[in-house]
């Protein structure tokens, strides 16, 4: 077995990178909101650059690393033009991503609390790990096996993810495992899976955007969240095509839309259903289309029919002239595309919201032809192949479902262990989080968190952050001290993104290699290494290799045949081809030419038994929590162009907390004067659960029975501690995206 004591696995087998074209400005070099999307620097390319990719959002765009000694982190970000989804633009996070490499940004050795209620201190690493073979162990023990928690995140490579989901049920038992992805894009996968009997957030290339007649994008800010694909949706306009946002706020993507939609925050369902009352009315259905492809168009209909457009306008807030509007502009091109993003699918209806805007594309003939179809822009680095792989509580790599006895007999097979010896499928993330310190029966007394940070990124923060000081122990690996971390009873620190090799799937399906490009500081250990660390601690020598190709070639094998076949993919072939979409299964016969991949998904056919697309019998359903005398106005959140998630990296660069510095509560400016709030006064924004304090920001971008706040803060301006844990029946989904509230000027500082 190869163990790699820099812990960021051996050099990869690789041939060498192709020499890149001469360096030009990307195309993402626009003004306007795209400047956002900046080329690197350009320069001479030496042969000691590493093409690799972004550490952080879900587009995974390209860059090149070359060795710099008086760059923060040792290393210089430069174009990698040739690679295609972001031809060498990129936003200020990923030009900044070096500094966290840096060791004053990060951990750089392992920290131990050797009493309850003491310091976290340094220790050695055989110290650490025997800390966290012994706290779970012990916990085991005591308690049972269903005891012990693992948490993932949907920014862990894929051979991470695998090797947690495997370590979760074999070493632990457990089967308490479930990851950040179930607050992402959990709801657009349940019903693209309901849909078309897959989830793949994108069915096809983003290329394909500017090629279809119309995009509708809904709760989706990617002039913000991913600012070198805004290029796409510009060539779409450019080329005739139409883009209309549906958002509560008029963000800098909506100032670029044809048509902006702003609904009031949860109503998303209404919208789609409305729509489709249009289309049947205005007699704009696919008739053929929905006779040859898909299944359960009555029930339906039906259920649209019921929702009048005046009924719709009430609920949503969108005038009727508007809603006609969108249904003319998206039906009169040959093709067109709805995307959503975490704004339709952070909600407590998120899988049946998304199921509507599906339905929309179903009875309009938009999916299943080229150029058009459903998709989900998923957020995290490898939150697509994230949720593939078996980290998620009821899955198996591959995408097969644990509770599936074909599925269970060929993944045990793969590791070598009976069947009946793979526990069942656990709760879901915020239940898991729930649960945590609890001194039931079925409490979790001990977690392993890798990859998240869950005390600012979870619903019901304060109530989540409890939970976990009540812990008998937590072990969290980082890649720097995380408001989580700084409860654990043992940190582990970790190698990152440019210190070690490993695939990710972007949100196309497109998995992608990222590469080493510099040796991690003697201090930090890779989680693949951890965890095959601990794994020979707890009984098993064998099967946790800390190589990431090595565990890439068992993943293969234990995913062949499943819904998200990787067997035909190698690391070689990552490399020569700019990625590979999956699936890409194995040829049967070695002689037969490799597997293509596949760019493009349902042409042909659904991935349903039957073939065909089967409509979703969805109807509006109020939020979990509408507004009343004591809390009269909604709260929506979401992201900033400067800042990452919990903000646990982007919050140690410089250049990007000059450009976010906190938190602040964006209104308009009747509800200010209603309030009595200037610009910057702090105000307090107060829910069912508790109470954040950030600064007014007033703008008229925004409806006036709403506001939002980023989440990207702890502290007093954290917006978690505000929202609710309310949860989507089926993806299990927390209603992030609304609550009711009440917002006052709060005490001075
Ligand atoms: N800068 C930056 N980029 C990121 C990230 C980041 O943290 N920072 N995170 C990455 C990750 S993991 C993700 S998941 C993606 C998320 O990417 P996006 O989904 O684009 O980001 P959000 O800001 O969460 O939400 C998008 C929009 O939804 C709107 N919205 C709020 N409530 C509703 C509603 O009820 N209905 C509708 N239709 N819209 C609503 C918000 O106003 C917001 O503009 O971004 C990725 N990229
Ligand atoms: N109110 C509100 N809350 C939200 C959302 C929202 O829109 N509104 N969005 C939700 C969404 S979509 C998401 S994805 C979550 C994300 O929220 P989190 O799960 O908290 O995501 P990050 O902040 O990216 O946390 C990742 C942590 O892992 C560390 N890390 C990075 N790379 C590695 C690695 O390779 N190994 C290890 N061991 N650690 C690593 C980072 O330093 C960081 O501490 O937040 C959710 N929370
Ligand atoms: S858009 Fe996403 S992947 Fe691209 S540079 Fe920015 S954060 Fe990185
Ligand atoms: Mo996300």
């Amino acid at each position: 077995m190869s163990t790699d004591p820099a812990g960021a696995g051996a050099g990869p087998r690789l041939p060498a990178a192709p020499p890149p074209p001469p360096a030009a400005p990307g195309p993402g070099a626009a003004s306007g909101p795209e400047a956002a999307a900046r080329p690197a620097a350009t320069g001479p390319r030496r042969d000691s650059a590493t093409d690799t990719h972004c550490p952080y959002c879900a587009l995974q765009c390209g860059m090149s690393l070359l060795p710099d000694p008086s760059a923060p982190g040792g290393l210089d970000v430069r174009e990698r033009a040739a690679f295609p989804v972001n031809r060498g633009a990129l936003c200020g996070k990923g030009r900044t991503a070096p500094a966290v490499l840096a060791p004053g940004a990060r951990l750089t050795e392992p920290l131990v609390r050797r009493e309850p209620g003491g310091a976290l201190e340094p220790a050695g690493w055989e110290e650490a790990l025997d800390l966290v073979a012994a706290g779970l162990g012990r916990a085991r023990e005591r308690h049972g096996r269903d005891a012990v928690a693992v948490f993932g995140g949907g920014g862990l490579t894929n051979e991470k993810a695998y090797a947690l989901g495997k370590f979760a049920r074999l070493v632990l038992g457990t089967s308490q495992i479930d990851y950040n992805g179930r607050f992402c894009m959990s709801s657009a996968a349940a019903a693209g899976t309901r849909a078309f009997g897959v989830d793949r957030g994108l069915p096809f290339p983003l290329a394909d955007i500017p090629r279809t007649g119309c995009v509708i994008l809904v709760g989706a800010n990617p002039a913000e969240t991913m600012p070198p694909a805004l290029r796409y949706f510009t060539e779409l306009r450019e080329r005739g095509g139409r883009l209309i946002v549906v958002d509560p706020r008029r963000t800098r993507t909506a100032e670029q839309a044809d048509l902006h939609l702003a609904p009031r925050p949860g109503t998303d369902l209404a919208l789609a259903l409305g729509l489709l009352h249009l289309v049947v009315a205005e007699g704009r259905t696919d008739e053929e289309f929905i006779a040859e492809r898909t299944t359960g168009w009555e029930a339906a209909r039906a259920a649209a029919m019921a929702h009048w457009p005046e009924y719709v306008e009430r609920v949503t807030g969108v005038p009727v002239p508007q809603l006609r509007a969108a249904v003319r502009m998206f039906c009169e091109p040959e093709s067109g595309m709805v995307l959503t993003a975490r704004g339709p699918e952070q909600q407590s209806k998120g899988t049946d919201t998304v199921g509507a805007w599906i339905n929309l594309c179903l009875a309009t003939g938009r999916a299943g032809r080229p150029h058009s179809g459903y998709g989900c822009l998923t957020g995290q680095g490898n939150g697509q192949g994230g949720r593939e792989h078996g980290q998620k509580a009821d899955q198996l790599p591959g995408y097969r479902l644990l509770t599936d006895p074909a599925a269970r007999a060929h993944v045990a097979a793969v590791w070598g262990v009976d069947p009946q010896e793979l526990p069942g499928p656990g709760r879901s993330a915020y239940e898991l989080l729930d649960a945590l310190g609890r001194d039931t029966p079925d409490g979790i007394r001990a977690l392993l968190l890798m990859g998240s940070n869950p005390v600012v990124s979870a619903p019901r923060a304060a109530h989540v952050a409890e939970r976990a000081a009540a812990l008998d122990f937590l072990a969290v690996c980082d890649v720097v001290l995380s408001e989580t971390a700084r409860l654990a009873d043992v940190v582990l620190p970790v190698t990152q993104w440019a210190e070690e090799t490993g695939t990710l799937t972007n949100l196309e399906g497109r998995v992608l290699l990222r590469r080493r490009a510099v040796a991690p500081p003697p201090g930090c250990r890779g989680d693949l290494e951890i965890l095959h660390a601990l794994a020979a601690r707890l009984g098993w020598e064998k099967g946790f290799p800390a190589d990431p190709e090595e565990v890439f070639e068992e993943l293969r094998r234990a995913s062949a045949g499943g819904r998200a076949d990787y067997s035909g993919i190698t690391y070689r072939r990552i490399a020569e081809e700019d990625g590979v979409f999956w699936p890409c299964p194995q040829p049967a016969d070695p002689a037969d030419p490799p597997h293509p991949g596949t760019p493009r998904l349902f042409l042909d056919r659904f991935a349903t038994p039957d073939g065909r697309a089967r409509f979703a019998e969805v109807t509006h359903r109020p939020a979990a929590e509408e507004p009343n005398e004591e809390y009269p106005l909604l709260l929506t959140t979401g992201r900033v162009l400067a800042q990452y998630q919990s903000g646990a990296q982007t919050r140690r660069v410089a250049e990007l907390n000059a450009a976010a510095p906190g938190p602040f509560v964006q209104l308009h400016p009747r509800l200010a004067e209603r309030i009595g709030a200037a610009e910057g006064d702090r105000l307090a924004v107060i829910s069912r659960r508790g109470r954040a304090v950030a600064p007014a920001r007033i703008s008229r971008d925004i409806r006036a029975d709403t506001v939002f706040m980023p989440f990207h803060w702890p502290g007093e301006g954290r917006a978690n501690t505000v929202t609710n844990p309310a949860l989507d029946p089926v993806s299990r989904m927390p209603e992030f995206k609304v609550c009711a509230v009440r917002v006052e000027p709060a005490e001075p500082d």
